[in-house]
């Protein structure tokens, strides 16, 4: 079976409809399919400063809602990033094969960076995609399920992976993005022309999956349409009404097509109506299984290690096969 690997910040609090849309829904997916490796990525979390007993908590409600969402260890390895040391160890050397200047050309860095100024900026922040690309490569994973603001640093991997392939003969598959076109980028409720995200987003533009579903019925109903009252899916001329249609496509399983004709001459309001209501069926049981495994951290602990256990053995493999490669004699 194809490998896949992708990874999630173990951010404050819940993830949002971006990154389950975006990414998590296509990782449960993909385990029916392929040798599946998924990971909250705790090392990428400290690029800016993180308090530890947060980090935890944060740590542990990612891996939650990874399982509450569907992702199944009878099925794929789920585990921590900080769990598997070759990560690290994979990084060194393909820092050591990325050039300055391409690094530098990373636009999640320079936007980062602008935001916080060269004093606070960490070096981490910028080599961030060298382990990213560790992240992949350690797997020798075929494809990699993300949001569309991924794939820059994905296409960094595939150079990297190139270059090593060349210089040191055939080792990395070159990895492709599996990004799907109607939910790469799930937009702002509030500015629905920027990516709905914990960093940039507005409380109002974003739905936070473990908010109280009223919560999101508020926002999703006070979300930015257009002076227009036709429901169209048009991502350019109605960015808008376009954004609320995938969401309430995607989550569903109907076709734009048909959600276009149900709503034909109803008007925005029946429509934000019921997409509430379908946000709050899809986010009831996952809050409920979220809490059940936050409740139970012995199982959640055990689960973690388990994947961890699974994806090192691989992980390890590749990292030997890499550093007898690159000319460093093995350890007696
Ligand atoms: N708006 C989005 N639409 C589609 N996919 C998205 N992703 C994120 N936002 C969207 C995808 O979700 C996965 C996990 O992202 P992450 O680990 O970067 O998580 P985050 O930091 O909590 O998400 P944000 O909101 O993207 O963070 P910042 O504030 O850094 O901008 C990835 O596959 C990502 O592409």
């Amino acid at each position: 079976r194809p490998r896949v690997l992708s990874g999630i910040q173990p951010t404050a609090g819940s993830f949002h409809l971006g990154n389950y849309l975006g990414a998590v829904r296509q990782w449960v997916a993909l385990q029916e399919t392929h040798d599946a490796f998924y990971m909250v990525v705790d090392l990428h979390a400290i690029t800016v400063p993180k308090d530890p007993a947060e980090l935890r908590a944060n740590t542990r409600m990612a891996a939650a809602q990874l399982l509450a969402a569907g992702v199944d260890p009878e099925r794929c390895k789920v585990f921590l990033q900080s769990h598997v040391p070759e990560h690290t160890q994979l990084s060194w050397v393909v820092e050591c094969l990325t050039g300055f200047g391409e690094a530098s050309r990373m636009t999640q860095f320079k936007d980062k960076s602008a935001k916080q100024g060269n004093d606070s900026t960490t070096v981490g922040l910028f080599t961030y995609p060298a382990l990213m690309a560790a992240d992949i490569l350690v797997y020798r994973a075929h494809e990699v399920p993300v949001g569309e603001d991924q794939r820059q640093h994905l296409e960094l991997t595939r150079n990297i992976a190139e270059r090593f392939n060349g210089r040191y003969g055939a080792t990395f598959p070159v990895p492709e993005p599996y990004i799907l076109k109607e939910t790469g980028k799930i937009y702002d409720l509030q500015e629905p022309t920027v990516k709905m995200s914990k960093s940039a987003s507005t409380p109002k533009g974003i739905i936070d999956l473990l908010d109280d579903p009223k919560t999101s019925a508020k926002k999703i109903k006070s979300a930015v349409t257009d002076t227009d009252t036709v429901i169209r899916y048009a991502p350019e001329e109605k960015p808008g009404v376009s954004n609320l249609l995938t969401i309430y496509s995607t989550l569903t399983g109907t076709g734009i097509p048909e959600l276009e004709e149900k709503y034909d001459g109803k008007g925005y309001g029946a429509l934000k109506t019921d997409l509430a209501e379908v946000v709050a069926e899809w986010v009831t049981p996952f809050r409920t299984r979220t809490q059940e495994y936050l409740d139970d951290p012995e199982t959640l602990d055990r689960i973690l290690a388990e994947g961890a256990e699974k994806a090192r053995s691989v992980a390890a493999e590749t990292l030997a096969t890499v550093y007898d490669k690159v000319g460093f004699l093995p350890a007696k």
